[in-house]
């Protein structure tokens, strides 16, 4: 059925690991020629090897649906830094490396997420880029969705624009995957409950963007940095997404069009997308070229069970 849940849950995943896949190769690069970005988009060619973001977001997929639908902190973290170690080389910044590497060697996640940034904690994206699968728990209120994404955020992010950045992607999800495909999204609605359940600075970044669902996309990348912070990449995805929620193809291409943190911001407004279109709205050429793509939708038919209601907690 088009509107199940586990279309949606394998829809996201799938367009999620893809996008990051495809806006990999332009990570940290501005001015993009969009013929060069739709060369990329359009004419899959080789496999599509993903980042360290669908590795964090496979991991999260995978303990959610083993722990019904709850975190469980410190195998979380452990979760995460195992991901890290077995597979360095998939992209991972400088301060996720330090983090990880400090777990890996002994250190409480509380305290190597508390020192980073000379105590201020993370406010990067990792936390969002990674928190779609709490939105893909079936059977959670919104309340719910914004309580475990907290959690999940905070073994590695605990400044809180780097938490509130995963619970407005968590939520972003829980309600596209909420939402029937042939109803059209109230982009007020959408923006306000998401807003509603964010502090004050991000709240206010994420009202500015109606104002921008109708204009050229270069709107988006002068109003906020699209980079590897929660605050500069949350925003664009959630207003990408609104501008196509049913095209995933239109939709990468502008996120990756956007520049700097590309492989994140595509990759969370696919997110979102594939859970509103389900798995079919994933161009087939995508999906045949994925990497594990037996891996991700297992992860996402884990996380539909996850809310069966003999085992569902959150
Ligand atoms: N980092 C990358 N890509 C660039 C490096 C690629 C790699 N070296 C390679 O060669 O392949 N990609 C991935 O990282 C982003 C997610 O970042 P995460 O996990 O949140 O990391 P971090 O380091 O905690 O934060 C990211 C940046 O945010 C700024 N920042 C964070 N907290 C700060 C604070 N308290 N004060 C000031 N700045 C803060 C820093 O600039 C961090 O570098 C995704 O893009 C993923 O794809
Ligand atoms: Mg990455
Ligand atoms: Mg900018
Ligand atoms: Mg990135």
């Amino acid at each position: 059925a088009p509107n199940s849940w586990q279309t949606r849950a394998r829809g996201s995943l799938l367009l999620a690991a893809c996008a990051d896949a495809l806006g990999s190769v332009f990570e940290g690069q501005r001015g993009l020629d969009p013929e060069r970005v739709a060369e990329a988009v359009d004419h899959v060619a080789s496999s599509l090897c993903w980042t360290d973001d669908t590795a964090q977001t496979l991991v999260l997929a995978e303990h959610l649906a083993a722990h019904g639908g709850r975190i469980e902190s410190d195998a979380l973290a452990a979760g995460f830094a195992d991901a890290w170690s077995a597979e360095p080389w998939r992209g991972y910044g400088h301060g996720a490396v330090q983090m990880l590497a400090q777990i890996n060697d002994g250190t409480p996640w509380r305290e190597a997420a508390q020192s980073a940034f000379g105590g201020s904690g993370s406010l990067g994206n990792g936390a969002a880029m990674r928190a779609a699968p709490v939105g893909l728990v079936p059977g959670c209120s919104l309340d719910e969705v914004a309580v475990a994404a907290t959690a999940s955020a905070g073994v590695s992010h605990v400044h809180p624009e780097g938490i509130d950045g995963a619970v407005a992607q968590a939520l972003a999800v829980a309600i596209a995957a909420r939402t029937p495909k042939d109803q059209g999204l109230q982009v007020n609605e959408v923006i306000e409950a998401i807003a509603a359940r964010t502090g004050a600075v991000f709240a206010a970044e994420l009202r500015a963007v109606p104002a921008l669902l109708a204009g050229p996309a270069a709107a988006i990348s002068d109003r906020y940095r699209c980079d590897a912070t929660a605050l500069g990449a949350v925003p664009p995805a959630i207003a990408v997404f609104l501008r196509h929620p049913d095209d995933p193809v239109a939709l990468v291409k502008e996120a990756i069009g956007l520049g700097g943190d590309t492989d994140t911001i595509a990759a969370m407004a696919a997110a979102i997308c594939g859970a509103h279109c389900g798995e079919a709205a994933v161009p087939q050429p995508w999906s045949a070229a994925l990497e594990q793509a037996a891996r991700v939708r297992a992860a996402a038919d884990g996380l539909t069970r996850s809310g069966d209601a003999a085992q569902r907690r959150c």
